[in-house]
C-alpha cells in the first residue's frame, strides 16, 4: 500500500540505559542497585523525533535494532502496517514458561513484554507531532479523560547499608521523600512513613502495598495501619499468587472495607491453574480480585474471563501494545470489568505511554500503577510530566508531549555500559541479604 501525504523515517536509534533504585523487596527478591530500559528515539523527515520505552535486556535491544530496516524509509501514517511488520520480521525474543508465576526478574519477562511498543510509541509521537494532537486522540475512540488517577505504589525496602552493593544514598535530599526512599522500611510504621511521604509531593489518594515479601499477617498489618492513617484511601495489596488459596482466604476475608481490591493473590496449585483458585478465591471472599499475572495477552484474558477470576485487568501497555491496551479497555468496560495498568521500573518516556494510553482507555479506570515515583529526579526527557494532587494532567501538547534530553540519555548509556549484566536479576542482591537464596512462588522472599 502507497500512503502519501505523511513524512517519511529517516531515522532510528536504540539506546539502552539504565537509572538508579531503591533495594526494594518483593516475591521475586530484591531490586538491583540499577535498572535498565530500552529506549527508541526516530526522527523523519518533518525534523520531529518520535520516542519509546520499553523493558531492559540484551535480547529487547537485540529486537529493536532488528526492526530498523523495517521502519526506515517508510511513512509514519503507515504506522499500523509498520508495527504489523515489525511484529512478523523482526527478531522475537520468544517462548512463555511462567504463566501465572512471579518470575519477572527471570528470563520469563521478556516473553510477556512487547518490543514493539516501544515502536509503536515512536510512531505515534511522530504522527501526532504532524497532526498536532495528543498520541491519546489517535488511539481507540479518542481520548476520554482529562487527568489520570495514580496510586502511591509502596514497597518494603532491604537495608542497602547491610550488603556491599552500589545502592545510592539520597539521606541529605530536601525532599522528604526522596530523603526516606533509599532507605530500610520493613514495618508498618515505615509503609505509613512512605505513604505519608509520597502523598505530601504527589497528593496520592489511593495506595498499593506490594507484598509476598514478609508473612502475609504482617503485610495485612501494614494494610490496617495505612487505612486507620488514610481512611479514604483505596488500598490495594499484591503478593504476585505467593498465596495459597487457603491462606489468601484466611488473610483477607475479615477486611472488606480495608482493602478496595486484592491484586493477584494466588497461583497454580495441587494440579489447578491460578485461573481456577482465584476465581475460588473469588467466589469464597467477596473482594474483587485485579491481576497483571494471568491476563497478559487474549488468549489468557478469555481463559480469565470464561472462570470469572478477575474483575480488573492491569493491562499494561509494554504487555499489550498502546492499541492492544485500548483494545482490551474498551472489552473490558463493554463486558462491566475494570482496565488499568500494571508497571516496572521505568523512565519518563514510559509515563508518558501510561499518560496517554489511560486517556484513551473508555469506562471508569482504576487507578493506575507507576514505579515513577522510585525514579522521580532521574529524567530523560526536559520537562518531565508531573504528578500533582495524585493525577497526571493529560498533556495538549502533540504527540506524548515530552521532548528527549540527549545529554541524560547519554549519562543514562554511559551508566547502563558500566553494568556487567543487562538482565533484571532480583536474587542477586538476595545473595548478600540471605546466602543461597533462591526463588520459591510460594514463600515471601524474606521468609527462608
Ligand atoms: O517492580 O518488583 C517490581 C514489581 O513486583 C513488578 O515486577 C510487578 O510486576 O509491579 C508489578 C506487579 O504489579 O505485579
Ligand atoms: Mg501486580
Amino acid at each position: 500500500m502507497n500512503i502519501k501525504g505523511t513524512p517519511v523515517v529517516t531515522e532510528m536509534m536504540v539506546v539502552p540505559v539504565a537509572g538508579f533504585d531503591s533495594m526494594t523487596m518483593t516475591l521475586s527478591g530484591a531490586h538491583a542497585p540499577m535498572f535498565t530500559r530500552n529506549i527508541v528515539i526516530m526522527k523523519d523527515s518533518a525534523g520531529n523525533t518520535g520516542l519509546g520505552e520499553v523493558h531492559g535486556g540484551d535480547d529487547i535491544t537485540k529486537a529493536l535494532e532488528s526492526y530498523k530496516p523495517l521502519i526506515i524509509g517508510k511513512q509514519i501514517g503507515d504506522y499500523r502496517n509498520i508495527v504489523q511488520a515489525v511484529k512478523r520480521g523482526g527478531y522475537l525474543a520468544g517462548g512463555n514458561d511462567g504463566e501465572g508465576l512471579q518470575g519477572l526478574d527471570l528470563k520469563n519477562l521478556k516473553f510477556v513484554v512487547r518490543a514493539e511498543t516501544a515502536i509503536e510509541s515512536a510512531l505515534l509521537d511522530l504522527l501526532g507531532k504532524f497532526m498536532g494532537l495528543p498520541v491519546c486522540s489517535l488511539l481507540g475512540d479518542g481520548r476520554q479523560r482529562e487527568d489520570i488517577t495514580i496510586l502511591g505504589y509502596l514497597f518494603y525496602v532491604s537495608d542497602r547499608t547491610k550488603v556491599n552493593l552500589p545502592y545510592i544514598d539520597e539521606s541529605s535530599s530536601a525532599d522528604p521523600w526522596f530523603r526516606i526512599r533509599r532507605n530500610v522500611a520493613l514495618t508498618p510504621e515505615a509503609i505509613v512513613e512512605q505513604a505519608y511521604a509520597t502523598k505530601e509531593r504527589y497528593g496520592f489518594k489511593d495506595f498499593k502495598l506490594k507484598a509476598g515479601v514478609l508473612e502475609g499477617e504482617e503485610e495485612m498489618k501494614a494494610i490496617r495501619a495505612l487505612k486507620k492513617e488514610f481512611p479514604d484511601a483505596r488500598i490495594n495489596i499484591d503478593p504476585n499468587g505467593a498465596w495459597s488459596l487457603n491462606e489468601a482466604i484466611r488473610l483477607t476475608k475479615d477486611m472488606h472495607g480495608i482493602l478496595t481490591y486484592v491484586e493477584d493473590p494466588c497461583g497454580p496449585e495441587k494440579g489447578f491453574s491460578s485461573r481456577e483458585i482465584m476465581s475460588e478465591y473469588k467466589m469464597a471472599t467477596g473482594h474483587k480480585v485485579a491481576t497483571n499475572m494471568i491476563a497478559t495477552d487474549w488468549r489468557q484474558l478469555h481463559h480469565s474471563v470464561v472462570s470469572k477470576a478477575v474483575d480488573i485487568v492491569l493491562a499494561d501497555p509494554h504487555f499489550w501494545t498502546m492499541s492492544g491496551s485500548i483494545r482490551a479497555g474498551q472489552v473490558l468496560n463493554d463486558w462491566g470489568m475494570t482496565w488499568g495498568s500494571h508497571s516496572n521500573n521505568h523512565f519518563d518516556i514510559s509515563l508518558a505511554i501510561f499518560a496517554q494510553t489511560a486517556a484513551a482507555a473508555p469506562g471508569d479506570i482504576t487507578a493506575m500503577d507507576t514505579h515513577w515515583i522510585w525514579q522521580d529526579g532521574q529524567e530523560l526527557c526536559g520537562e518531565s510530566i508531573a504528578i500533582k494532587d495524585g493525577k497526571i494532567k493529560v498533556t495538549d501538547k502533540p504527540g506524548l508531549g515530552i521532548e528527549i534530553d540527549m545529554d541524560r540519555v547519554l549519562k543514562a548509556n554511559e551508566l547502563y555500559n558500566k553494568m556487567d549484566s543487562h538482565d533484571r536479576d532480583d536474587a542477586m542482591a538476595m545473595q548478600h541479604l540471605i546466602p543461597n537464596w533462591k526463588f520459591d512462588s510460594k514463600k515471601p522472599c524474606l521468609v527462608r
